[in-house]
């Protein structure tokens, strides 16, 4: 046996940047993943940690730099509740006549928060972290923010569901913020 053979990958988490708007890899289309392999399940684990520590009670792979259809969500409320979600490829499949409004924040829109209306309750099929294909119903603030997930897989930010003026001044606001972090 060579000595090759003999070493193990040992794995450790990792947080991951967090890009925030403007920037073009948020508003760009997330492609669908292949297939849910051991690339796919660290980076649900790194997103959830990155998510964790935020804090956040959703991430999509977008805001971390990745263009693939991933997201994660946990809306326990602390620590030893945690209820953490992993999914690949997911899709709405059906959505409630009833709307709810819900004030929205997004880590890549940091310190922005908007009233937002979505459906109130919808229905998501997606593949878990061993590749099952699963369906959930959420309702309340998992309907809200699993929708707000989904929209970063299309490049969409919950600011572009609100007014062009209130948009235009949030992104002015987080440019000139970016700008002198930048020193220019
Ligand atoms: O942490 C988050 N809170 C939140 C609150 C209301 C509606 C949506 C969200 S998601 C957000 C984290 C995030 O930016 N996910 O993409
Ligand atoms: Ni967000």
């Amino acid at each position: 046996m060579s000595n090759d053979d003999m070493v193990m990958k040992v794995s450790v988490m990792a947080l991951l940047p967090i890009l925030t708007a403007p920037d073009p890899v948020l508003k760009s289309k997330a492609k669908r993943v292949e297939a849910v392999d051991d690339r796919i399940r660290t980076l649900m684990s790194d997103m959830l940690e990155t998510m964790y520590k935020a804090p956040g009670i959703g991430l999509a792979a977008p805001q971390v730099g990745v263009l693939e259809r991933v997201v994660v969500m946990d809306i326990g409320k602390t620590e030893e509740t945690r209820q953490p979600l992993r999914m690949a490829n997911p899709e709405i499949t059906w959505v409630s006549d009833q709307d709810n409004t819900y004030e929205e924040g997004c880590l890549s829109v940091p310190e922005h928060y908007s009233n937002v209306v979505r459906p109130a309750e919808v229905k998501v099929r997606y593949l878990d972290e061993t590749g099952t294909a699963k369906e959930i119903h959420a309702e309340g603030l998992l309907a809200t923010v699993v929708q707000h997930e989904l929209d970063h897989l299309e490049g969409i930010l919950f600011i572009d569901h609100i007014s062009a003026l209130k948009r235009n001044m949030i992104l002015r606001k987080l440019l000139k913020a970016k700008k002198e972090a930048a020193g220019s």
